[in-house]
């Protein structure tokens, strides 16, 4: 089911399948645990690779910044130059930290996301191989959370995917088709695709029930991950949510925040505000059945949206009836 024997890897994948405390059959693939903190290392294992075979000495993508995290050590990994061109003031600080620390090039644009991607495919694919998610082979590795979650549960009834550019929930989706097609999943999941209330143009577009997006021109959210206005992959996302017959929703900040804290108190999982989209989605929907809701980034991601309470003490005096509340 995919497409090479073996290539440039740091061991991503095998992630956590955790059933959740917080609502019964909800179940919670914990892709923060892949080497560079994000589902994107999937892919890009295989983008890498396929660069490689092809002669590539140099990759660039545009990104939120888990994108350039994940590209970044891939491409350290196989002795390639990394481009990174970033959204300026956009990007969660842990995300730009790796891209440093891989040795990537980090290139700051004014504006949003979707200005970065558009100079990557204007003028940055000629001279670099591009890695973002409209080259195929990073959905072809992205796919393999689908073989993952059957591995470990079956096939679940619902699929909970946080949706920015609209790659990964048409990767999971392929890859639930072929276990179809394999005879191994009889019912497939509906896709679920949850957009952030400030940057859904797909959500938005599924409610008023139009066949495109609407498209956001200045995307707002907390989950910098998903503030994306201009999804190059909504075509296969529309095709992934209605084969499936799933839907889009939104949730605004506030839910993703609180599912983000529930879901570090209740499972010990800490993911960042993309991540926990899925989780309020899937808290917020009610869905008959399993449900499988990914939580596509670690906490450490972006360290600045979580509040820090202390309580400073100097004696044990001090200490013992803080003990005792
Ligand atoms: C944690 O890194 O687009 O819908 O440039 O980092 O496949 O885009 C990140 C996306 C969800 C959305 N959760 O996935 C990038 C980038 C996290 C993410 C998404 C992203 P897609």
């Amino acid at each position: 089911m995919l497409p090479l024997k073996s290539g440039v890897t740091i061991g991503e994948g095998r992630t956590p399948l955790v059933e959740s405390r917080l609502r019964r059959n909800l179940f919670v693939k914990f892709d923060g645990a892949n080497p560079t903190g994000s589902f994107k290392d999937r892919g890009m294992a295989l983008g890498v690779t396929v660069a490689k075979e092809a002669g590539a000495d140099k990759v660039i993508v545009a990104s939120t910044g888990n994108t350039a995290a994940s590209a970044a050590a891939y491409a350290a990994r196989a002795g390639l130059k990394a481009y990174v061109v970033l959204p300026k003031g956009n990007v969660a600080r842990g995300k730009l930290v790796q891209a440093a620390l891989h040795g990537a090039v980090i290139i700051a644009v004014d504006g949003y996301f979707d200005k970065a991607l558009e100079l990557v495919l204007d003028h940055g694919t000629k001279r670099a191989y591009p890695l973002n998610s409209f080259n195929p082979w990073r959905l072809e590795g992205q796919k393999t959370v689908a073989f993952e979650i059957y591995e470990e549960l079956g096939c679940p009834d619902n699929v909970v995917v946080p949706v920015g550019n609209a790659g990964n929930i048409y990767a999971i989706w392929k890859g639930f088709k072929e276990l179809g097609e394999l005879g191994l999943c009889p019912k497939l999941p509906r896709m679920i695709g949850v957009q952030a209330a400030g940057a859904a143009p797909l959500a938005r577009a599924w409610r008023e029930g139009l066949n495109s997006p609407l498209f956001v021109d200045s995307p707002k959210t907390i989950a910098s991950a998903i503030k994306i206005g201009r999804p190059i992959n909504w075509v296969k996302a529309f095709i992934a949510v209605r084969e499936s017959g799933g839907m889009f929703v939104e949730v605004d900040d506030g839910e993703i925040l609180r599912a983000q804290a529930a879901l570090a108190r209740a499972d010990g999982l800490g993911v960042e505000p993309a991540g926990a989209a899925s989780v309020a989605g899937a808290l917020a929907l009610d869905l008959p059945g399993i449900t499988v809701a990914i939580a596509t980034g670690h906490a450490l991601k972006d360290p600045d949206v979580v509040e820090v309470k202390t309580i400073s003490i100097s004696s044990q005096e001090e200490l013992i009836p803080l003990l005792e509340r």
